[in-house]
């Protein structure tokens, strides 16, 4: 299991303005980044909706962390 620095630096890698939130825009750039070229930014809103845990609609670090935890 990652540790939480691993996990704060693929979040970092999603949040690409640092603004300490990953929204489905910045999660599906980085998506295509890492090869799905297909991935949309419909596909990404619903992954981050299961994430969501005050559904804010986009995906702090502690909700980032807890998912992780639990994979
Ligand atoms: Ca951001
Ligand atoms: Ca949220």
């Amino acid at each position: 299991m990652a540790g939480i620095e691993d996990a704060r630096k693929t979040f970092d890698k999603f949040d690409k303005n640092g603004d300490g939130f990953v929204t489905p825009v910045e999660f599906q750039q980085a998506m295509v980044e890492l090869g799905d070229r297909h991935y949309t930014v419909g596909l990404a809103e619903a992954i981050l909706r299961t994430r969501d845990g005050n559904g804010d609609g986009v995906l702090s670090f502690e909700e980032f962390f807890d998912r992780a935890k639990e994979l």
